[in-house]
Parts: C-alpha cells; structure tokens; sequence
C-alpha cells in the first residue's frame, strides 16, 4: 500500500536571474552532473545507429559535442556548452551530447559516423599517466593508431578541442592535445585553438573564456539571422532542473541498493560487471598496515568474489563505491531541513514540458529514506563548483546571502571564489552552512547541488594465482583538517578504515559495490625478464600482486629472473607496510632484492630515489638487459622525480647525454619496458 503525495509537482521552476555579463554565466546554472546511474544496455543489443535524429530537411543545422569523462567535469562543460547554444540559436540549431562510448566503440563506426559531422566540439578529461577516460579509450586508441598515410579524409569537419586536466601532472591535458593534432592530421578544420582547461586554478573559468572565443566563430557558421552576437549584459531567465519528488508514507519498504538489475551487461553469457552494474561484496577481512607508534592509517581490506563471476587480473584497479560517514549525513539533512527518515523518491517530470529533462540524468532508484540517499549517493565534500553556487544563490532568502553567492560566482568575483572554495578546499556541506538562508529543495539537491557520489580506485594488492576469490587493497587514510576548523575524513578511505570484515562479525559485516577496471600495469609475460618496482607509501599495493604472482609461479617450476624492489615509507616503526611478508618473498628468491628509504629516521630524508642512485649499476645492468621499470603511487612529486633519476642513471651509466636518455626511455615505454600505475 504505497499512498503517495507530491511535493514538488512541477520539475522545472523558472527561477529569473539578473546576470552580470549573461552571456558569460548562463551556461553555469546548467551544468550537468556527473556519470550516474545505471543506465547501459546489453552489450550485443548495443547499436550505433548513423543518425538517431533525423534531420528533418537535411539542412537544418547540427552541432555534435562529444565528451570524455571520469568524474564528470567535462560532460558537464559539454551540456553547459550545448545548452547555451540552444538558446544562443533560439533552437535553430542542434545540439547534440554524447559520451564517446556511446558514440561508438570501434574503427568502422568512429570513421562513418566522424565523415558525416561538419561541427563536432570535444570535452575531454586525461587521466593516469596521460591516459583517456575509460568512455574514451576506444576512441583514442582508434584515433591515435590510424595510420598518417590516410590523409585528409576529415576535411569536411571543423571541430574544437577543450582539454581537462590538472597543470601539476606531467601530462598536462593530454588526450585534449593529442586529438586535436590528431583531426588536423586528418585534414579536419581547428576552428579556435585547443583548450587547455587547468584543475590547479578555477578550470570553470578556462571553460568559459575558451568558449566564447568559439561562440564568435560558431556564430559566424551558425547564425544566419543575427550579425550581431547577443550583447554580452542583457539579461536572462534561465530555470534550473529538479527531479520531481514523491514522498511516501512511513513504513513503506526501502528498495535496496540497486544498480539496476534489468540492465545487466552480458558479453559470451557473462555477467559484465561495471560501473554501470557493480557487484556487491563483503568485506571479508581487513587489518591496519600501520603500528600503533604511527599518527597516520593505512589499511588492508579483502574483498570476498567468490560466488559473483567477478574475475581480476595482477595491476588491475579495483572500485568502490563507499558511503558517507553518519556525521556528515546528518549535518546535510540539517541543511536540508528535512528529517533523516523521509522516505521519496525521484522521477523525471515527462508530463510536464521540459526542454531541460534531457539533460537530467536517471534518477535513483527509490523508495529510500534521505539517510540513505544521502549516505549512498551525494558527494557532499567536494568543493563546490560556480554553477552550484549560482544555484545556491537562487534559493537563498536572505539578500546579503544571495548576494555574496552572486559575487563569488561574476567575473569580478574570480579571486574571491579562488580564495574561498578552491584554497581552502571548502566543502560543499561547509559552503551550505555559511549560507543558512538557503533552504534547496530536494530535487534540485539531488539533480544540481551534490553531484553524484563516485567510486574510488584502488591499485588491486594480490594476484589470482594467489588468492581467487578474495581482492586485496591496501588504503591510505585521508585526514586533515577543514575550513571551518573541523575534522576533514576522506569518503573511501574512512569508509574502508571502518568497515566490519565477516571474519569478525558475519551477521554484520560490511558489503560495497565493488568492480575491477582493466589495467595495462603487467608483468613481462616472459617471467625471466628482469624487473625494477619503485612503489613507495601504497605505491606498494601493485607489486604486493606481482611478487604473489611470481611467488605462485615459481612454486609451479617457473625460473624467474631478477626482481628489485624500492620502497619508501616514513619510518621502519611506523609504516614499513607489509615487512614481513617483503623479509618472506626475500627469503623464497621470489624478490631478489628489496631496498628501503626510510624517510624520517635519520638527520637527511631518504627517498626511493636516492636509494635507486645507490643502486644505479644494478638497475641499469638490468634495465639494458630487456628489463621493465615499473613505478606505482604519487604522480605529482615522486613519479617525476623517480623518472628524472631514472634518467640520470641512463646518462650516467651507459655514457651518453640528456636527449639519448629521453630517446632510450621513450623507446622502454613503446616497448611496454617503462608501466606507471600512478595517481
Ligand atoms: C588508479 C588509481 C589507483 C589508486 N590506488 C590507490 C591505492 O592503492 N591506495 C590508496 O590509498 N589510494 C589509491 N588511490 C587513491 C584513491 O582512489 C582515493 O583517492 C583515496 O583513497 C582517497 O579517497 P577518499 O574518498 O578517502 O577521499 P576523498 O573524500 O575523495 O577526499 C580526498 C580529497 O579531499 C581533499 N582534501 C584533503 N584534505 C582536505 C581537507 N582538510 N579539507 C577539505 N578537503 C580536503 C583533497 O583535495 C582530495 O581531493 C588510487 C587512485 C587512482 C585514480
Ligand atoms: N588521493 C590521491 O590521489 C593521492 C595521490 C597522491 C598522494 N596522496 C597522499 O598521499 C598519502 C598516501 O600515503 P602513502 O602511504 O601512499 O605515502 P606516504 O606515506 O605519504 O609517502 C611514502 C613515502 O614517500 C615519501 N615521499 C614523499 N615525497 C616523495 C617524493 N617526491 N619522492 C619520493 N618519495 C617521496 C614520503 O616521505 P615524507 O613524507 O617523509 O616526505 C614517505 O617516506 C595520503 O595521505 C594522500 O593525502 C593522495
Ligand atoms: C587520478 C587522477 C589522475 C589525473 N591525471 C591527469 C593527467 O595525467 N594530466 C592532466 O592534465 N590531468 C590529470 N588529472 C586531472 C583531471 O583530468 C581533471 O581533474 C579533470 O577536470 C577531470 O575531468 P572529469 O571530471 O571529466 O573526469 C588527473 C586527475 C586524477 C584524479
Ligand atoms: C591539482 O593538483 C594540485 C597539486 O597536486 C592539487 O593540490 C589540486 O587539489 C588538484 N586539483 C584538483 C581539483 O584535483
Ligand atoms: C551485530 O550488530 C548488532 C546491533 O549492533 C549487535 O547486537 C550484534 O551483537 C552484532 N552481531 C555480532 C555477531 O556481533
Ligand atoms: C526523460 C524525460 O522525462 N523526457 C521527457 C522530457 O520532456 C518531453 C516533453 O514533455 C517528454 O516528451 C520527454 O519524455
């Protein structure tokens, strides 16, 4: 007996906005969330159909944004850029948002559907070691392994590139860079110069420059009736989507967590787990890495797949989707203004007449109470982005309020916003409780406000040879103190640190939606390569798996060949992870040598690589005998100090200069020689 009551019956409340410069902040208020819900289909009744959207005359104009993503920043520049674009031309022109894998996932398709766009506009993330987003990884790879000698078969398209990415990373915007080269190689028309959106600063605000210099060449092909651009100032009404919400009566049963049992992935009758269809697990057991003398916690949790078909492989990822701490539940359901118990839930409004419900993602599954809503699916700690605080602004009843939100997110406000959310890495909860005035309702909280809560990587601490039916993870505690004075706890890391594993407590114990992600980190298949691991902190977790890998082999008769190992931690009595399990792959002649810096118990630091230096004879002996070099933790400060040492060594060792060394590293990574599994 589920009676019902609407609350919010309209699922799009116009919500009028003076806006400084319009032109500017309009697509702010848009901004779209990230990867949600379940949503995938059979992989084999997959279709990429050529044109889903019949022109209606074959003349009617078309934009194509195309978007790659990880966390959902560019999908959500992506249909900001659309959306304004729609209104830029008064719905003359199309605009279309896809995900690249779901524009396609081989050569055939990627070539006929590329041939027929003539505007295709790209948002897209770089990830890892200058990798692609897992939506993109097809597409790259086709682009970036089509032969030169095809020529300029893309001459009929004009494209524009924006990159996201973090300038703090070696690789800075990527796959950005590299497909926009890629399509002028093809012959494909750069209409304004790739952007190069920057993480370290406020990205938003590169978006938006690097988009109105496209609008003022999109203009030009797209907008026969104005040949005056809309004046940047004039204002405009924009309205902000909400999921319609149903309340339901006490007492009404709770659908579990559900990602979406209808749409299981089957490839050869397997079930697929993805994102899309995690599976859930338990905790089977877990165990702090640390001793008691260490201010810090790093913990080692193994998940049980026996049972679920869920299958790894040594240096895959594994991921998990945690849920919030009960603190930080209730304080958003305080700021909500709405009891914990409230049992709902979202639907998109198809009654009502919505131009902005496409950009709306599924809702999830209800009914659930807020607790669970809360704890499951909202991020509640990110910082938030300008285009929240727009939204913020419009729910605020107290005009200094709305005003400073207004401020933080014009142009003047740049400085403000940098200081306010991004140095002092204010959370969303944070920002909220600064304005008490603004009471969101709950369908625009789960639609615009909190993004979707995601799940978080962890570079997988066993192999299957050694343990098939449990994954192992090794999770560095996140903790620190927040803006507002208070204890700042890391999503995963606190979730994981207080899960209860079955082997204690059975009726009790914790389960996670959990599914691997496909690595390209690997052993030689040849096992009597040579190795060299560098994996300081928990960077170690990947070689954990290899060593139980070579373990398994040798006790099956294989001959190894060498293997050195580097690790670093702070101090031997503190959080030298996993000692005794080192001392005992040692011991079996599975590790042929372990080095550790240890970096707080003498007068000077001491790092992996300086010990490598030490060692700098034998890595090369090794290296220049076929050997691989693989480095595992840290991108931003060791990674790149482990690749400059590594590069010295190559000078130093085999006589020759600097642009040798890079040309002979270059060489060891197209050879597969050279894996980062970094973060
Ligand atoms: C491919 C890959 C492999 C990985 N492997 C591992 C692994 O093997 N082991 C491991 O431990 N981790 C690993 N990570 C990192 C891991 O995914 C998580 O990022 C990490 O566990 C932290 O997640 P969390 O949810 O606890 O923290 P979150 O809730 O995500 O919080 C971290 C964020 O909080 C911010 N923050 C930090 N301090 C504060 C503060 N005082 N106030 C406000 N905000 C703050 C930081 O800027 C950071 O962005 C890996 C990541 C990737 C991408
Ligand atoms: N979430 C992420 O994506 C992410 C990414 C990277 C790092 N982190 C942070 O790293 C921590 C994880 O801890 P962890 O156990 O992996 O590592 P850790 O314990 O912080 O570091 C392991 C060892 O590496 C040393 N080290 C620091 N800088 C180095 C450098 N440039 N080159 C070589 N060695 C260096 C450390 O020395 P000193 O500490 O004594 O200098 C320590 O001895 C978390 O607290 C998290 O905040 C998070
Ligand atoms: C684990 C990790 C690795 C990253 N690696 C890179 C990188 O190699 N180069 C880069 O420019 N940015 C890198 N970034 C930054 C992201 O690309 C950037 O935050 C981007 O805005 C994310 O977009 P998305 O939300 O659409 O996935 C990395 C971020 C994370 C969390
Ligand atoms: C970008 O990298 C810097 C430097 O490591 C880091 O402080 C910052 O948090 C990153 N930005 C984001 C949004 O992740
Ligand atoms: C499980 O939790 C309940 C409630 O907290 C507790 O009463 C019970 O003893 C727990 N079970 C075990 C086996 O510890
Ligand atoms: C997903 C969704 O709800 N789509 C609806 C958006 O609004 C139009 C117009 O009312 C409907 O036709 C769609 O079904």
């Amino acid at each position: 007996m589920v009676s019902t009551m609407v609350v919010h019956g309209v699922n799009f409340s116009p919500v009028f906005l003076l806006l400084g410069a319009g032109v500017l902040l309009l697509s702010l208020a848009f901004f779209l969330w990230p990867k949600s819900t379940p949503n995938s289909v059979p992989a084999e009744s997959k279709k990429y159909p050529l044109e889903d959207e019949p022109d209606d005359d074959g003349m009617s104009k078309k934009v194509t944004v195309l978007f790659g993503t990880q966390t959902g920043t560019a999908e959500g520049y992506a249909q900001a850029f659309a959306e304004e674009g729609r209104t830029r031309y008064n719905g003359e022109v199309t605009f279309k948002t896809v995900a690249l894998d779901k524009y396609g996932d081989e050569a055939d398709i990627f070539e006929a559907k590329l041939k027929e766009e003539q505007l295709v506009i790209f948002y897209l993330a770089t990830y890892g070691d200058g990798e692609p987003t897992d939506d993109a990884a097809d597409f790259y790879k086709w682009l970036t392994e089509l032969s030169d000698d095809k020529g300029a078969w893309l001459s009929n398209l004009q494209y524009a590139v924006f990159g996201c990415g973090n300038s703090t990373y070696e690789h800075f915007c990527k796959v950005g860079k590299v497909v926009d080269e890629r399509l002028s190689i093809f012959g494909a028309q750069r209409l304004v110069e790739v952007g190069l959106g920057d993480d370290d600063h406020v990205q938003e605000d590169d978006f938006n420059a690097w988009k109105e210099g496209l609008w003022s060449h999109l203009d030009k092909l797209l907008d026969s009736k104005i040949d005056v651009p809309p004046t940047p100032g004039s204002a405009y009404s924009i309205a902000i989507p909400e999921y319609k919400v149903e309340i339901h009566e006490q007492g009404t049963e709770m659908v579990q967590r559900d990602f979406s049992k209808s749409f299981k992935s089957f490839k050869r009758n397997r079930v697929i787990y993805d994102a899309h269809n995690p599976c859930k697990c338990f905790v089977a057991a877990r165990r702090e890495l640390h001793t008691e003398l260490s201010d810090r916690s790093c913990t080692h949790v193994e998940f049980d797949i026996s049972n679920t078909g869920l299958t790894y492989e040594t240096g895959d990822h594994l991921a998990v989707y945690a849920e919030n701490h009960k603190e930080y539940v209730e304080e958003a359901a305080q700021l909500l203004g709405q009891p914990l118990d409230l049992m709902f839930t979202l639907h998109i409004d198809d009654k009502v007449e919505n131009p902005k419900n496409a950009s709306l993602h599924a809702p999830f599954p209800g009914p659930v109470t807020l607790e669970a809503a809360l704890r499951r699916y909202a991020d509640l700690l990110s910082p938030p982005k300008k285009s929240v605080l727009t939204v913020l602004a419009a729910y605020a009843s107290v005009k200094e309020e709305e005003a400073r939100l207004r401020m933080l997110t014009s142009p003047f406000g740049k400085e403000e916003y940098n200081d306010y959310v991004v140095k002092s890495k204010r959370t969303l909860l944070e920002v909220m409780s600064d304005f008490p005035s603004v009471r969101v309702p709950l369908g625009v909280f789960f639609a615009v406000v909190s993004p979707r809560l995601q799940p978080r990587f962890y570079s997988i601490s066993s192999s299957p040879k050694f343990s098939p039916d449990r994954i192992h993870i090794s999770c560095a505690l996140v903790l620190g103190t927040s803006a507002s004075e208070k204890v700042f706890r890391g999503v995963s890391s606190t979730w994981l640190k207080g899960s209860i594993p079955a082997e204690e407590d059975q009726e009790n114990a914790s389960l996670a939606p959990i599914y691997v992600r496909t690595s390209t980190f690997r052993l030689p298949v040849d096992p009597k390569k040579p190795i060299v691991m560098v994996g300081p902190g928990t960077g170690l977790a990947p070689f954990r798996g290899f060593l139980q890998e070579r373990a398994a082999l040798k006790d099956s008769g294989v001959t190894l060949g060498p293997a050195i190992l580097f690790f670093g931690c702070r101090s031997r009595k503190q959080d030298f992870i996993y000692e005794e399990e080192l001392n005992d792959f040692v011991k079996r002649g599975v590790l042929s040598d372990l080095s550790v810096a240890f970096s707080r118990e003498g007068t000077t630091k001491e790092y992996v690589q300086n010990k490598m230096m030490q060692q700098a004879s034998a890595v090369w002996d090794h290296l220049s005998n076929g050997g691989y070099f693989y480095v595992c933790g840290d991108a931003k400060g060791m990674a790149k100090d482990v690749h400059r040492t590594l590069l010295t060594i190559i000078q130093e060792q085999d006589y020759v200069d600097g642009s040798k060394a890079e040309a002979i590293v270059k060489q060891m990574q197209n050879e597969g020689r050279y894996q980062r599994d970094v973060w």
